[in-house]
């Protein structure tokens, strides 16, 4: 698909800021960083071309018989010296990659768990069980007896309980009795239903070492199961311990962008995925004797603000201000007005380094699995987690008494409403006395919402940031489908002022109507990228409501993550498509069309009874497909009423422009 891909490549002096982005704030940091000299991830994807071999997937190095190239533009005309087909190539190389962000997912998963063991033994005081209605809720979905029980006691069986999404050898997850009926059967028919995450991640290793496994069917099989283990497992977890640990989100208003950062005010950025750093840091930042350290060296105070999902994780659990997604985490550090930047795993650049070093700003790491060259380490222990993000803060403090770097803060706030977990999405729709899924099946089969899109995942500066998110969502809303999110997608949306209830304007009627009746957005933010879990629930839940089929595959539902960037994101995929979801991508796609391998991906899956996979760069494509399909699933419903896509103009759009 190189062909295809949409991939800037201009010399450095032609570049226009305003193509590489939307973020009117990370264009402003831009080209200060441009005046200052400091180079960025932006201006590295515009001189490195990517190369089209490797996004062709085409090639392999799997052992030193190779490297091997393959011909993408003839694509059965060679093999590697080993034999290997261009369809082994590309589906071994695709499996690494579940397998590599299928592990991020569930080592996030794993480390919460932890977390909770040493919580539920009493081992931490420093971290308490927050939400007890869901740990209860929790226990019971997979069997657990709790009426009349000591909650501690429901903990610890809880916790021996979801030990088995990761270590189980033989046998089905625990989260396997959550999927609808009809949805797992065909899991057992096809044999994906997972067992333990690391003997899944550990069988795609093995299957895709040098003279293993050589179907391409048989390897996209373990691709599937393990991303299984993954979404409805390891992801899963991470989301309902978070949420029993921390606290199920529900909605708040909170501010996003630059702007949040105060010139005045110590300013303190946490950047990453795990919330227990973060929860930490909050009460760091409150810790009055740090308040007055801070104002001794001439600050209003501290303020703190989360980026990428370690942002999305609390925002809405705290409503703590969101300074930007993952293509503005460089761009921050040029206002000069971040006195530390604090980072755990995942989606950390290591350009952030030198572009810190050049603001005087430090770059704490503090999770083992994360060093960063030039970085200072410091590591956080959930035993005596204050230690840690106390001297962060600490170092914070002395940035900010001797700022050395010229601030300037793009003055850029915007408002969204966020923290729509499955549970209240449910009472949102249902009422304190009929909190279940039926009003939103209702409206799906009446028609008003013509049905559900996951539109998640990462910002690329291979594509111009934020824009595919947004245009995409538009057009979504407009034909009356309504919109969940997680991970930087959301942030996105936030940004062009579509995650709030004043954007039903933006949504077709019938949408409009039911965001006015209930005060919703149209577009609503879930959670961190781990959290797409959420949206697997919503999707069974919807099922086992009744009226929309029998299994995920049955509804009319699609899913998108239109910039992404990360395996993880690529994991993502499987697990959705393996659970009967249509999923789009936009970016590239490591595949050579019209090979077997992409005509199983593209087609062959959801013959099977899977979801299936889709591409295009373009958003308003993309758009097309997933309401294509949503109609497909209403018809095969018998739910279809005439109705046309709503196709929108230039003019139609920039009327529908939010301020
Ligand atoms: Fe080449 Fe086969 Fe070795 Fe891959 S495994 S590098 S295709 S010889
Ligand atoms: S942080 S995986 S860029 S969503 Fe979760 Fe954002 Fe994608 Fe990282």
């Amino acid at each position: 698909m190189a062909e295809e891909k949409k991939i800037i490549a201009k010399k450095d002096k032609e570049i226009n800021f305003r193509d590489l982005t939307t973020c009117d704030a990370t264009i402003q940091m831009l080209e200060k960083a441009k005046r200052d000299g400091v180079e960025t991830a932006f201006d590295r994807a515009v001189s490195m071309k990517a190369c089209p071999i490797g996004a062709n997937s085409a090639c392999c190095k799997h052992c030193s018989m190779g490297p091997c190239r393959l011909n993408a533009k003839d694509p059965y005309g060679k093999v590697g010296v080993c034999g290997a087909t261009i369809d082994t190539i590309m589906a071994r190389n695709f499996a690494r990659m579940v397998a590599s962000g299928c592990a991020a997912h569930t080592d996030h998963g794993m480390s919460m768990l932890d977390l909770f063991r040493e919580v539920v033994n009493g081992n931490i005081q420093d971290y308490k069980i927050k939400d007890t209605v869901k740990l209860e809720e929790v226990a019971r979905s997979i069997g657990i007896e709790t009426e009349g029980r000591e909650m501690m006691d429901i903990a610890k069986d809880l916790y021996k309980e979801l030990e088995r999404t990761y270590t189980q050898v033989e046998g089905e997850i625990p989260f396997a009795d959550r999927v609808p009926a009809k949805t797992l059967e065909t899991w057992r028919k096809l044999g994906i239903v997972p067992r333990g995450s690391m003997r899944e991640i550990m069988e795609i290793m093995h299957r895709t070492h040098m003279g293993v496994d050589q179907h391409y069917e048989n390897i996209t099989k373990q691709c599937s199961r393990t991303a299984l283990a993954d979404g409805w497992g390891g992801s899963m977890v991470a989301t309902e311990i978070s949420d029993i640990l921390f606290g199920t989100p529900s909605p708040i208003s909170i501010e996003v962008n630059m702007g949040v950062l105060k010139e005045d005010y110590v300013n303190v950025i946490v950047h990453g995925h795990e919330p227990n750093l973060f929860e930490s840091m909050i009460e760091s930042c409150n810790e009055q004797s740090l308040i007055e350290e801070a104002k001794k060296a001439g600050a209003k105070g501290i303020n703190l603000a989360g980026m990428c999902c370690s942002g999305a994780e609390v925002l809405v659990r705290h409503g703590i201000p969101h300074a930007g997604n993952f293509m503005s985490t460089e761009a921050v550090l040029v206002t000069g007005a971040v006195d530390v930047m604090c980072v755990d795993v995942q989606c950390i650049k290591q350009g952030l380094a030198k572009v810190a070093e050049c603001y005087g700003t430090p770059l704490i790491t503090t999770n083992p699995r994360c060093h960063i060259e030039g970085a200072t380490h410091i590591e956080f222990h959930e035993h005596n987690p204050k230690d840690c993000t106390d001297e962060v803060v600490i170092k914070a403090i002395s940035r900010f008494k001797n700022r050395k770097a010229k601030v300037e803060i793009p003055q850029i706030r915007n408002i969204g409403v966020h923290g729509f977990s499955h549970e209240y999405i449910k009472y949102m729709l249902g009422g304190t006395f009929r909190a279940s899924y039926r009003p939103l099946n209702d409206n799906i089969i009446n028609g008003r919402i013509r049905g559900v899109a996951g539109v998640v995942g990462c910002t690329n500066p291979r594509v111009k940031q934020d824009w595919v998110h947004v245009e995409l969502v538009k057009e979504l809303i407009k034909n009356d489908v309504l919109v969940v999110q997680t991970g930087c997608s959301q942030v996105a949306l936030a940004k062009a002022g579509l995650t709030t209830p004043e954007a039903a304007v933006m949504a077709g009627p019938g949408l409009r109507e039911v965001c006015e009746t209930v005060g919703m957005p149209p577009v609503l933010g879930i959670g961190s990228c781990v959290d797409n879990s959420r949206i697997l629930i919503a999707c069974a839940e919807m099922v086992n409501e009744g009226g929309l089929g029998d299994s995920i595959a049955d509804l009319p539902v699609a899913g998108a993550a239109p910039e992404w960037m990360s395996e993880k994101a690529i994991s993502i995929g499987p697990d959705f498509v393996a659970s009967g979801v249509y999923t789009v991508f936009g970016v590239t796609f490591p595949i050579v069309e019209e090979t077997k391998f992409y005509k199983l991906l593209f087609d062959g899956l959801e013959k099977q009874g899977l979801g299936k996979w889709g591409f295009s760069p373009d958003p308003y494509e993309l758009a097309r497909m997933m309401i294509d399909h949503i109609d497909k699933k209403r018809k095969a419903l018998g739910i279809d009423k005439a109705r046309e896509r709503v196709l929108m103009d230039m003019a139609d759009r920039q009327k529908l422009e939010v301020a």
